[in-house]
């Protein structure tokens, strides 16, 4: 009899202890998209912080502001005052919230140079003088659902300037301009607990 006790107390402290495990688990999960969506709801900065420079290799920094998507079309106009109509560049930071672990394909059209770095890892390059075209350029990363840090990075030469850039995948449709309400100007998470 003391021997079935023995057992069943065992076997009562295996459950508890596997249903304890899988509890805790799934409250990661959880945790991470509830912290997600509520941030989205607290009103959190959302948009990038966005350095203009004078020169096209980020030489003088003119001034800081926020922005909420990466899409600008300054034409043959300067971007802000005391920054050049011609020669500048412009560097936008911010964290972008993934909906889910999978392959994100981001487009890109610009006049003129233009690259895109998330996680320290270079997405996009095409750092050079070059018209706007409709076809535009493409690369892809493997992300996993939560936050990453995103740093896109644009200069002007001469003429007509103008940026614009797309992701896809996880659900997020292919004509979704970065920003809005996937970015933050700050980390919800660091960034070792979305990995
Ligand atoms: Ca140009």
């Amino acid at each position: 009899m003391g021997d079935l006790c023995k057992r069943i107390g065992t076997a009562a402290v295996l459950l508890a202890t596997s249903w304890w495990l899988s509890g805790w688990c799934l409250q990661g999960f959880s945790d991470l998209s509830m912290g997600v969506r509520q941030l989205a709801r607290r009103n959190a900065p959302q948009g990038f912080t966005v350095t203009y420079y004078s020169g096209r290799d980020f030489q003088e920094e003119i001034c800081r502001r926020i922005e909420p998507h990466l899409r600008r079309f300054y034409g043959t106009r300067a971007p802000a005052w005391g920054v050049p109509r011609n020669d500048f560049s412009a560097r936008w930071e911010g964290w972008l919230i993934c909906p889910s672990t999978t392959n994100y394909v981001f487009y890109s059209q610009s006049n003129d140079g233009f690259r895109l770095i998330i996680d320290d890892e270079p997405v996009l390059d095409n750092w050079r003088p070059q018209r706007w075209t409709q076809s535009g350029t493409h690369g892809s990363a493997w992300l996993t659902q939560g936050v990453h840090h995103v740093v896109a990075e644009f200069f002007a030469a001469n003429g007509e300037a103008a940026l614009r850039v797309k992701w896809a995948g996880g659900g997020i449709g292919k004509n979704t301009v970065m920003g809005g309400r996937h970015v933050f100007r700050q980390a919800p998470y660091r960034k070792e607990e979305s990995r």
